[in-house]
């Protein structure tokens, strides 16, 4: 929806990478969210679900969170929490609307934890391609995520 917007963000991003860290109010100042990895994988043909794992970085100073999720290719998208019960067996919980994501701190999602869940994908996903996910943030706003299909 902004991609002029990313492109300063990721600029922001860049800043505070290479900054030493020794001027002290200096970062509080930048205000930003930086994705940092987004990725599925590809869908076997009779699979209807995937999951997504979108993990962001808060570059500012205040607390934000993730309050909506969504996706064209996908009916619903949840955010999940993969656990492990005694005996080592999977299972997925919905961990509800919002995501929360501290000041200077990360949202990590990945296989066996956190994660977002598409139900019902309109075609299944391909190596190659890139699936965009919708993120709503309460204070920073939409943020379109191209997540990039890949064989990890
Ligand atoms: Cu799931």
């Amino acid at each position: 929806m902004t991609p002029a917007r990313w492109a300063i963000v990721t600029l922001v991003g860049l800043t505070i990478g290479c900054s030493s860290g020794d001027e002290p109010g200096s970062d509080a100042s930048v205000e930003g969210i930086e994705v940092v990895d987004a990725w599925t994988r590809p869908s076997p043909a009779t699979v209807t679900d995937a999951a997504l794992y979108v993990s962001v970085d808060n570059l500012g100073g205040a607390a934000d969170e993730i309050v909506a999720v969504g996706s064209e290719r996908c009916v619903t998208v949840v955010p999940h929490v993969t656990d492990f019960d005694d005996d080592g067996i999977a299972s997925m919980t919905a961990v509800g609307d919002a995501l929360k994501l501290p000041a200077a701190g990360s949202i990590v999602m990945e296989p066996n934890g956190l994660h977002l869940m598409c139900l019902g994908i309109d075609a299944p996903f391909a190596e190659g391609d890139t699936v965009a996910v919708d993120l709503e943030f309460a204070e920073f706003g939409p943020v379109v995520v191209s997540v990039a299909v890949e064989n990890r």
